[in-house]
């Protein structure tokens, strides 16, 4: 998940001085961070320490990522013209991506690196409205009132997303996680209508080079059944939505998630014991990732998600 790596000494240490988005274009900085959080947990499996903009910043987009904000985007794009404007991404862009896997899956042996992407709805919400937003007001009024624009623009990123997971897949990553964080901001007839075919188009041509796809979302239990159905494997359910309720819905597919991550700051019994109730309740799915249900928060830790790890490991 997004900033595991921001709770630990050694990241810190690493990052002194030195921009995100300069860090994610540094391919022997991406391969230590990446390498942080599995050496000192022994995790399941490496996540790319990258960013769901960075493609974007690689094709010529002006935007930053801004500390304590995120992603912050100089001139928001509003018209066909400032879509057009957007190139579509091609390897040449980032070789630092391709080289940085590489290293990564030399340094991983047996450990399956994820590779990643954003997802249309939740990447044009940063482009439309120009950094985070709590109502994404502008990007649905663009996608209510200018249907033309909103669908050269979910083509574009489309187009960007497909094209940053071959990358990443071609390079060596062992499995692709596309993030819809914000996609739960949509009622189910409007995810179908206008953002699902889009992600759809980005899941398939993963499912084409024949790794594992995870599909994941904040605050989308009316939508688990269509991302399921947009093309995953697995279905990431985020820690508002119990697992007993997620995985009807989730139908014929692998959940992931879904521990509270503020649970980490509980003592560690109580944290673990939810952990159990969570690994129980995944029994009745297809299949089961045992993870937090959204990202680490930067004050967390690192003790509680060693242990949190070894509890895990162990039940
Ligand atoms: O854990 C990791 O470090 C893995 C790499 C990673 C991933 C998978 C980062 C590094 N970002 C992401 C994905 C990402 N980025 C998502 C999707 C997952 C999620 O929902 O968390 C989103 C929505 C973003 C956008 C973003 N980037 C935000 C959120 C802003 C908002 O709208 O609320 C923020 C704060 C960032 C910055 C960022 N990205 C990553 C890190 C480590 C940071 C913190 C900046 C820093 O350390 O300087």
């Amino acid at each position: 998940m997004r900033q595991a790596g921001r709770s630990l000494p050694e990241y810190l240490k690493v990052r002194e001085g030195i921009g995100m988005l300069e860090s994610c274009m540094d391919a022997d900085l991406v391969t230590e961070i990446t390498l942080q959080p599995v050496r000192r947990y022994g995790v399941d499996a490496a996540i790319f320490f990258s960013d769901i903009v960075l493609p974007l910043k690689a094709v010529g987009v002006d935007l930053d990522i801004k500390p304590g904000v995120g992603p912050v985007v100089a001139s928001p794009v509003r018209t066909l013209a400032d879509v057009e404007a957007i190139p579509d991404l091609t390897p040449e862009h980032v070789p630092f991506i391709s080289q940085a896997v590489r290293q990564l899956v030399a340094e991983l042996g047996a450990t399956p690196l994820i590779g990643f992407a954003g997802a249309p709805f939740t990447v044009a919400s940063y482009l439309v409205e120009g950094g985070p937003s709590k109502e994404h007001a502008k990007t649905k009024a663009m996608m209510f009132g200018a249907p033309d624009v909103w669908a050269a623009l979910m083509d574009k990123i489309a187009q960007i997303a497909a094209a940053y997971l071959r990358i990443q897949v071609e390079a060596g990553a062992s499995a692709v996680q596309l993030f819809d964080s914000w996609a739960g901001a949509l009622t189910p007839a409007d995810y179908r209508a206008s953002v699902m075919p889009y992600s759809e188009r980005v899941l398939a041509a993963a499912g084409g080079l024949g790794v594992p796809r995870i599909h994941f979302g904040v605050g989308t239990t009316n939508l688990l059944g269509l991302m399921g159905d947009a093309g995953a494997d697995v279905v990431g359910v985020d820690w508002r939505t119990p697992l007993e309720q997620a995985i009807p819905l989730v139908g014929d597919h692998v959940v992931q998630g879904n521990l509270d991550p503020t649970l980490v700051f509980a003592p560690t019994e109580v944290m673990t014991a939810r952990a159990a109730e969570i690994i129980e309740a995944g029994r009745a799915a297809k299949g089961h990732i045992f993870n937090l249900g959204h990202g680490v928060i930067p004050s967390t830790n690192p003790d509680q998600l060693k242990a949190l790890t070894e509890f895990v490991h162990g039940y």
